[in-house]
């Protein structure tokens, strides 16, 4: 048994060790039980409808808060937070992307360490399966209870360290890892309503879950229709995303700027655009060759020209009439009626 103990307590170093040699600057260990109280959160928040069109959130649920339904024989999940903060880049029309997309994509820069982080842990005879964004899992949930931070009236994970900006990736293992205790620390809320106050649209809910239908990052983001008409005025200038909530957060005063270089280094195509250019591309490639390897690629190229003609529209941007008259007559209808909308915003 204490020969047992030693090498949990031995693996557990070399794997915290071992996760900010890769660079993440948080790891926290917690044990690979289900989360029954967040489950039922899960279901409830479904239920309700606040997973709006995003269907592979609404697929074998029971998975995202059950460690074991993803691998037979789950003890522990190493829990990794890397920090993306950086100051908002200024662009020419004013319009804004929400800091998290402002670099090369997370998914690609987090997986290639989590693939160094498996091969690590085969040499532990570990079995693991290891997520980030994407995944089956509830990885705001698994993040509080490992003490990484507290879950804020905004949703998110905030840390002690880094306040809010950081992204989360976990890995789940067969190993026996000692789990980290509470801190120190007792981040939380108290009577700030910051967040609730500042979200334009109201989709904060009393109880910290989101309703997608409102937030600005769905509608900009995941959103694969049309921008419902009351809400294109409160999108105001977010072409992609939104930080009001975090960015309001008085916990974010502790942001610390990141120190990974594809977070930092804003690609090319990216600086250099404008809404007159996005509203300009006809072709896929033509908008891959300008977001190819971050995560506006996400909105796709008919997302992100709908969200142009709403941003367009809301900062009475005239210079783009000539571009959103051509779009208005289309062929593809969503694109043709955001344009159109966009036009009366101006002309009016
Ligand atoms: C779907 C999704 C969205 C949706 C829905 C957001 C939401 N709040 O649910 C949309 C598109 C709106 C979205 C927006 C954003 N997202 Co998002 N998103 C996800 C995703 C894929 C699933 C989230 C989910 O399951 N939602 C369902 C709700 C119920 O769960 P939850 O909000 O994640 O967590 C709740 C429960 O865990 C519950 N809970 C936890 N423990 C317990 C315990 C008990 C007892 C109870 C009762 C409840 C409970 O409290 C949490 C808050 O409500 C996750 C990645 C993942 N696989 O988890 C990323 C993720 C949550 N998103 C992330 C980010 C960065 C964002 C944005 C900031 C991006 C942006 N700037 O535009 C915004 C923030 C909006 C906001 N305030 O939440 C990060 C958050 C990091 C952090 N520090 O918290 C994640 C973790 C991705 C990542 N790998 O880093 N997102
Ligand atoms: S991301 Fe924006 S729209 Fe969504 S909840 Fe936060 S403030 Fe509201
Ligand atoms: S803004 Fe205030 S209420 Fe919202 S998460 Fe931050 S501390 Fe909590």
């Amino acid at each position: 048994m204490q020969i047992m103990n030693l090498e949990e307590k031995n693996n557990t170093q070399q794997i915290k060790a071992f996760a900010l040699e890769l660079g993440f600057d948080v790891v926290k260990i917690t044990s690979a039980e289900k989360l029954s109280d967040a489950g039922e959160f899960y279901e409830k928040w479904l239920q309700e409808g606040n997973a709006a069109d995003m269907e592979y959130l609404k697929e074998n649920t029971e998975k995202r808060y059950t460690p074991e339904e993803i691998l037979t024989g789950a003890r522990s999940i190493i829990v990794l937070g890397l920090n993306y903060y950086k100051k908002d880049y200024q662009f020419q029309e004013k319009f804004r992307i929400a800091k998290y997309a402002m670099g090369r994509d997370y998914h690609k820069v987090i997986t290639s360490k989590l693939k160094k982080f498996a091969a690590f842990l085969e040499k532990m005879s570990a079995s693991q399966k290891s997520y980030v964004d994407f995944g089956p899992t509830m990885e705001r949930a698994f993040a509080a209870k490992s003490h990484m931070g507290f879950i804020g009236k905004n949703a998110c994970i905030i840390t002690r360290e880094y306040g809010s900006y950081i992204f989360l990736s976990e890995i789940i293992t067969t190993l026996e890892l000692t789990p980290d205790e509470p801190t120190k620390w007792k981040g939380q809320c108290g009577s700030c309503t910051r967040c609730i106050d500042i979200c334009p649209t109201g989709a904060i809910k009393s109880d910290k879950a989101i309703d997608s239908r409102l937030c600005i990052s769905y509608l900009t983001i995941e959103n694969r229709g049309a921008i419902p008409i009351a809400l294109r005025p409160k999108i105001g200038n977010w072409l992609f995303g939104c930080d009001l909530c975090q960015d309001i957060c008085p916990h974010n005063v502790r942001a610390q700027p990141t120190r990974v270089t594809d977070f930092q280094n804003i690609p090319l195509g990216l600086q250099t655009t404008s809404l007159g250019q996005i509203l300009s591309i006809e072709t896929d490639e033509e908008f891959i060759k300008i977001f190819a390897g971050t995560p506006l690629t996400r909105a796709k190229r008919r997302g992100l020209i709908r969200n142009a003609c709403v941003v367009a529209g809301n900062l009475k941007l005239t210079e783009l009439l000539p571009q959103l008259k051509k779009l208005s007559q289309s062929d593809d209808e969503m694109i043709a009626e955001h344009a159109q909308w966009a036009e009366r915003q101006i002309i009016v």
